[in-house]
């Protein structure tokens, strides 16, 4: 995996379009992207069981598996889009980039990902795929649900949606070592839903949160393990429920 930002000029998307700028891992993190090196398929099955995946798929990228319809689908898969469940892929053989946007600047950060390269990508995205100068990726798509790809593109209406919405949704305000094993974390809860629990981006490892006052709307204090990670999770995500 090697990930960096895109260089932003006009031309075939297959091309490397490398900036020079690199993009570290714990960046990906903020971004609630995980990579993961996995050079076995059992390992890709613990983290599928860890994560509860229900489906997946394999498909083949290319020209010659996919005859007249690869350049349909590259446009598909290349076009902005989002979708509404975490996704996992993993690169069986061949290679290919996926881009991702940036929080708050709205840059692509492009990861180029080749075999035993596995990617999470968090609910509500922006992001796109292509293959590289090879046109030739054969990947494993797992889905926590139904076996299926909807692709929501890109348009202003969809930052109301409430996965895209989700995505960035509890910034960490502030953290506090209270000893060596205990970490208290304060969230901004910004929308009407009441917070059940928090997971963390990074290992998935969810505790249930405490609201203080009673106010489900403002801020909840998390008990965090500090043994769970050896620093403390910069990124939380809230599950929410509806009343
Ligand atoms: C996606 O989510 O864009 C895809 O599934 C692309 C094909 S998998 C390499």
């Amino acid at each position: 995996m090697r990930a960096y930002w895109y260089d932003d000029k006009e031309g075939d998307k297959r091309l490397p379009h490398d900036s020079g700028s690199p993009v570290s891992e714990s960046y990906l993190h903020a971004l609630g992207v995980i990579y993961k090196h996995c050079p076995s398929i059992s390992a890709v099955d613990a983290l599928a069981t860890e994560r509860a995946y229900k489906n997946r798929d394999e498909i083949t990228v290319s020209p010659a598996k996919m005859g007249a319809v690869y350049e349909e689908k590259l446009r598909m898969f290349v076009q902005e889009h989002l979708h509404e469940d975490e996704e996992i892929r993993y690169i069986l053989d061949g290679s290919g980039y996926f881009d991702v946007r940036s929080e708050g600047d709205d840059r692509w950060v492009r990861i180029g990902l080749e075999k035993e390269d596995l990617l999470i990508l968090p609910a509500g995205i922006w992001h796109r795929f292509t293959t590289d100068e090879g046109d030739y990726v054969h990947a494993m798509r797992l889905f926590k649900e139904e076996p299926k790809w909807t692709p929501l593109n890109r348009e202003a209406a969809l930052e109301e949606n409430p996965y895209r919405k989700e995505s960035d949704q509890a910034p960490l305000l502030h953290t506090e070592r209270t000893n060596s094993s205990i970490q208290l974390l304060h969230i901004q809860i910004r929308r009407t839903y009441r917070p059940c629990s928090v997971s963390c981006r990074v290992c998935w490892l969810r505790t249930s949160i405490v609201p203080v006052n009673n106010d489900f709307e403002r801020i909840v204090e998390v008990v965090w393990k500090s043994s769970w990670h050896d620093t403390v999770p910069k990124v939380a995500t809230c599950m929410m429920a509806l009343e």
